[in-house]
């Protein structure tokens, strides 16, 4: 059978589903395109997803899946090990928490990263900080509610463990998390440790991030 084919940038949201593939055993491919490549109207992202947004995976039948929420509730159809099933108490939580950190809090960089789509040059730059001071009270709303036991969900190992991970390297970065968010942070780290995952990171540069926070 082919193997799904994961379109993805290094640094960006598709190691968040890249690290899902990985830990859960199950066979991709990865093509990796230059940032500057994905706002191209001709790129061979633009081929499958017109908003040009990474992670867009395409499945062995042909059918594109983008949406990092929607690629990891499709992953959980076939191994249970980073989503919680219906009958596991961590459902709940996880589904609230999930389309939460994809409807509220990505679209944060949406917006931040990319003002001129939204307002004129005149308000690019209160939009981005707006969208920065947003976000980071969106950290501490969860940071509040966190016990990391080990995981965020408990002894339960979950996809939202690899969101926060993987979005710990960005605005407003690790060294952010380590002060304001210490409980989150702990968890990125946790995270960030797993050895299946070096070789991700490293390819990501995602890794050095984490350990100049943690020095
Ligand atoms: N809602 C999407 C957001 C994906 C997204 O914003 N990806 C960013 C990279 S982390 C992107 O592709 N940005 C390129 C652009 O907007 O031009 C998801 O959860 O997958």
């Amino acid at each position: 059978m082919q193997k799904p084919l994961l379109l993805a940038a290094r640094g960006g949201g598709s190691a968040i589903v890249e690290a899902q593939f990985i830990l859960c055993g199950l066979d991709y491919e990865v093509d990796y395109l230059e940032w500057q490549q994905l706002a191209e109207p001709g790129s061979r992202l633009a081929k499958y997803n017109p908003l040009r947004e990474i992670p867009t995976l395409v499945l062995a039948d042909g059918q594109v899946l983008s949406e990092s929420a929607a690629i990891t509730l499709w992953l959980g159809d076939f191994n249970a090990l980073l989503v919680p099933q219906a009958a596991e108490s961590q459902r709940v939580p996880f589904l609230r928490r999930l389309i939460w950190l994809v409807s509220a809090l990505y679209p944060t960089f949406t917006f931040g990263d990319h003002p001129e789509r939204f307002v004129g040059a005149a308000e690019s730059d209160a939009l981005r900080r707006s969208t920065d001071g947003r976000r980071q009270q969106l950290w501490l709303q969860w940071e509040k509610e966190v016990r990391p036991e080990p995981y965020l969900l408990g002894n339960r190992l979950t996809a939202l463990d690899i969101y926060l991970c993987v979005m710990c390297c960005w605005r407003p970065r690790p060294a952010w998390f380590a002060s304001h968010c210490p409980k989150l942070f702990t968890v990125a780290k946790r995270i960030s440790a797993i050895p299946e995952l070096q070789a991700l990171w490293k390819r990501n540069e995602l890794n050095w991030k984490i350990k100049v926070a943690n020095s």
